[in-house]
């Protein structure tokens, strides 16, 4: 027999799996369907460690999945446009798509050798014309339903990237790409209408996603539940945005955003130039740097508005603690009840009105050290005197407000529309012409794609690249025929992933983003796993998609994922998460040269528990190489050491309460389990192999079962396992053995043996025994029996399953 050599057999697998089209999804095969997905990756040059580790496991579970009966989608693709293409085109002087397109085929490689069972036959990259066209068809078709608009505002922009970025990409002020210091500008920009979506996307009852990630979305979405209260101002009325209309009364001043476009026309001669240097300082901060600040800072306007109820004379001022682009970007300020209204008001010596007080408490002191944000109940403020405050009455107050037309309930969200259009080039263009007579027009669905040039200087000068190729700016006008003028904008790239799960249903449709009847069919996802980097962004973007594809009619569903797992991340030796520029990647093709792809996956699987992950130990690697070498001599290396002792039923238990236990786990996803199981059982299997029981039916069924369980985790050894015990089909076309339940559980127990109260020893007897056979199996263990001689019993105890208690005297 020979070593266990993964070269010899892992290319010659991958070649026949791929020429015998066995993992070719049919859509008509038998079984009910099972959508497994892995979110696709950036074609950024080739799968490092912690790719394979997000794509190992999931592709085991797909495996048993097909095992158990299954018919199973496990797709894979490319999200192919984006930053990093044009960056390294820039370095390496290449073009590209030609950069993109190597990448793709470099990786589609990798994944090959990884042993996947991929369907290759749907794989598609989203820089694919046949792709992007359907992007641009969302887009005139949200335009044309109010989804997709234009509008001027202060946006977030990347000095570094010379892009706009979505709130979403901004992470604590900063580019969720390069990590620049993110600016605000003043752009006219393309936007999707997600906030027509806020309230849906809070309801969680379709999909069932980690509490993590539905608080993360639904920290986002941030919806408040309040009133919209008015005061007049020398500039005309302004509305302020409140949660707690109930402190009307305790409202001092009122304080605006810097940005806020009231602040020049509030601003009096004599305070002119206060303002103005302290909306120079502000102006320098980002939202995160005024939110984190503890001190408070503002200025004072001149100017006063008019209490709704009071009419008194309430100072205005400017302050950053007051954002602009949340609520109205101006607030009346309570600062008995609420900490930064406090801290500003004892910074600028303005005036604290107690309107809630806490249940049996005392008036609020003077020299109070902080707001009392509770809900308590309503004092100082006439008619509203001893109702409980807070959300207990917020109705009943706005109510009253209402009447008085002073204010209006209002829900507010943090969440804002989607910022799509971006300056740069490798991406998909904006299907948008400008007619100077018609204004913004859809490019005519026959005209779509409207294709990406070839050739187009695209250095990032913040100004779009396809600004530049005039030919590709020259449009006509779809009403009146008239010399137009193409957008020169790409989409961000996450409109790519916001669908591309449905195209995999049917990846070359023509005629439409996807075949609606193939995407009912597959669609949601029954099992989509990837990282929780993309909580919020790919995440929530996708479940808008949806919710608009939904109400377009291209789908039934509301929800894409039916399941949603996070996987844990690899990190470095060094114990920092692996990425090119910190050195610490840790490069699979080596690993797989050197071991095999199956030792590759058996080490990622049995690494850390999936969903946690942990670090990159190069050691370790040689626990699963050995094990695999032993999994081989077992099946075809002759028999050799000393005889041992392994009965049937040892045996069976040990095969089939394995079993049970590997099917549990791969349902649970608990993959590092599995290998733990199967490595013990190796150990039990070598055993039986030099004992008695290897000449019984019991052996084979035991090799067969263990071959069985082998296939998801290592494809390739238990491929050519298979084949070399007589098979002829595939063992990944085979169905995942059955449980013997009575065989899983042992039927002895080992139970405790008192003589007249004390324990003396301990005997294994079967769980069905009678008194008579328990007793006598006490009587027959010398360490019991020594404690008997000469005495005389009295009484005999037995406890099925617990004690034996012999009393004697
Ligand atoms: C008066 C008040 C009294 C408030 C009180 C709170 C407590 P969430 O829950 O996050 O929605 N606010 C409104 N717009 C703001 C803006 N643009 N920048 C900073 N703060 C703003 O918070 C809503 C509360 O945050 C609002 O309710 C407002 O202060 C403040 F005892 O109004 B409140």
């Amino acid at each position: 027999s020979e070593r266990y050599n993964p070269h010899a057999i892992e290319a010659k697998w991958q070649r026949r799996w791929a020429d015998s089209g066995l993992y070719t999804f049919d859509p008509e095969a038998p079984g009910e369907k099972f959508y497994a997905l892995t979110m696709f990756p950036y074609p950024s040059g080739n799968l490092h460690i912690g790719h394979w580790y997000s794509y190992c496991a999931p592709d085991a579970r797909a495996r048993f999945l097909r095992m158990n009966g299954r018919n199973v989608l496990f797709p894979m693709g490319f999200d192919s446009f984006g930053l990093p293409a044009e960056n390294a085109a820039i370095k390496n002087n290449v073009d590209p798509r030609q950069w993109t397109y190597a990448n793709i085929e470099y990786m589609t490689g990798q994944f090959q050798r990884m042993g996947t069972m991929i369907d290759w036959s749907r794989k598609f990259a989203t820089s694919d014309p046949e792709y992007y066209r359907w992007n641009q068809w969302f887009f005139t078709e949200m335009f044309r339903r109010g989804l997709a608009y234009k509008r001027d505002g202060l946006v977030n922009w990347c000095p570094k990237d010379q892009t706009v970025l979505a709130n979403e990409q901004v992470v604590n002020g900063h580019c969720e790409r390069c990590g620049t210091q993110v600016e605000r500008r003043n752009l006219s920009q393309w936007y999707l209408k997600i906030t027509d979506y806020a309230d849906e996307l809070l309801d969680f009852g379709g999909t069932d996603m980690p509490e993590r990630v539905r608080a993360m979305q639904t920290h986002w979405i941030g919806k408040s539940v309040g009133a919209e209260v008015v005061f007049d101002t020398p500039a005309g009325p302004e509305t302020v945005f409140t949660t707690r209309p109930d402190t009307l009364m305790g409202a001092t001043f009122l304080v605006l955003a810097p940005e806020h476009p009231k602040v020049a026309a509030l601003t009096t001669p004599e305070q002119a130039e206060a303002v103005r240097a302290y909306l120079e300082v502000a102006g320098g901060k980002t939202d995160v740097e005024r939110q984190q600040s503890t001190e408070k800072t503002g200025v004072f306007t001149g100017s006063f508005a008019t209490h709704p109820i009071t009419g008194h004379q309430l100072p205005i001022w400017v302050a950053d603690y007051v954002l602009v682009s949340y609520g109205t970007g101006s607030i009346m300020a309570v600062p008995a009840h609420d900490e930064r209204d406090f801290a500003f008001a004892r910074a600028f010596g303005l005036e604290i009105v107690e309107v809630i007080r806490p249940e049996g408490g005392e008036p609020m002191d003077v020299g109070s050290e902080s707001a009392y944000t509770g809900e308590g109940f309503i004092v100082n403020s006439g008619e509203f005197d001893g109702l409980p405050g807070g959300k207990a009455s917020i109705a009943a107050v706005i109510a009253k407000l209402e009447a008085r037309g002073v204010a209006q309930a209002k829900t507010t969200f943090r969440l804002r529309d989607w910022l799509v259009s971006r300056q740069r080039y490798w991406g998909t263009p904006i299907p948008i012409v400008y007619c100077p007579e018609h204004g913004a027009q859809a490019v005519p669905e026959s005209e779509l794609p409207v294709l990406l040039p070839d050739n187009v200087h695209f250095t990032p000068t913040g100004q779009s690249p396809l600004k530049q190729d005039a030919a590709f700016r020259r449009a006509k006008c779809p009403v009146c025929g008239g010399e137009a003028e193409r957008d020169t904008d790409t989409m961000d790239t996450f409109v790519d992933s916001s669908w591309y799960m449905y195209r995999f249903t049917s990846p070359h449709f023509d005629v439409g983003p996807w075949d609606k009847a193939a995407a009912d069919a597959l669609m949601p996802i029954d099992l989509y796993t990837g990282g929780i980097e993309h909580a919020i962004l790919h995440l929530l973007y996708s479940r808008f998609w949806t919710k608009v594809a939904r109400d377009m009619n291209l789908t039934e569903i509301s929800e894409p994922f039916k399941v949603l797992r996070n996987q844990g991340i690899i990190l470095g030796p060094d114990n920092e998460k692996m990425s090119k520029s910190r050195g610490n990647v840790i490069d699979p093709d080596d690993l797989v040269r050197e071991y095999g792809a199956d030792v590759v996956r058996t080490y990622l699987a049995f690494i850390a528990p999936w969903e946690v992950g942990g670090p990159w130990d190069p050691s370790g690697i040689n626990g699963p190489a050995k094990w695999l070498g032993r999994v081989w001599a077992l099946y075809f290396d002759k028999v050799s050491g000393p005889a041992e002792q392994v009965s049937e039923a040892d045996l069976r238990y040990a095969v089939h309460s394995t079993l049970k236990k590997v099917t549990g786990d791969f349902e649970r996803l608990s993959f590092n389990t599995i290998v733990a199981a199967l490595m013990e059982l190796t150990n039990t299997l070598v055993k039986a192999k030099r004992s008695e029981v290897a000449h019984t039916p019991a052996w084979d069924e035991a090799l067969n079962i263990f071959n069985l369980m082998l296939a998801p985790l290592v494809p390739h050894v238990a491929e050519e396992i298979w084949h070399e015990r007589g098979q002829s089909a595939s063992v990944h076309v085979q169905g995942w053995p059955a449980v013997d339940e009575q065989a899983a559980v042992r039927d002895s127990v080992v139970i405790g043996v008192q003589v007249s109260g004390k324990v003396r020893g301990e005997v294994e007897i079967s769980k069905s025994a009678s008194q008579e056979e328990a007793i006598a199996a006490a009587r027959a263990n010398p360490d019991i029996a020594k404690h008997l001689e000469g005495k005389q019993t009295v009484k005999e105890v037995y406890v099925p399953g617990r004690i034996i208690n012999i009393v004697v005297r």
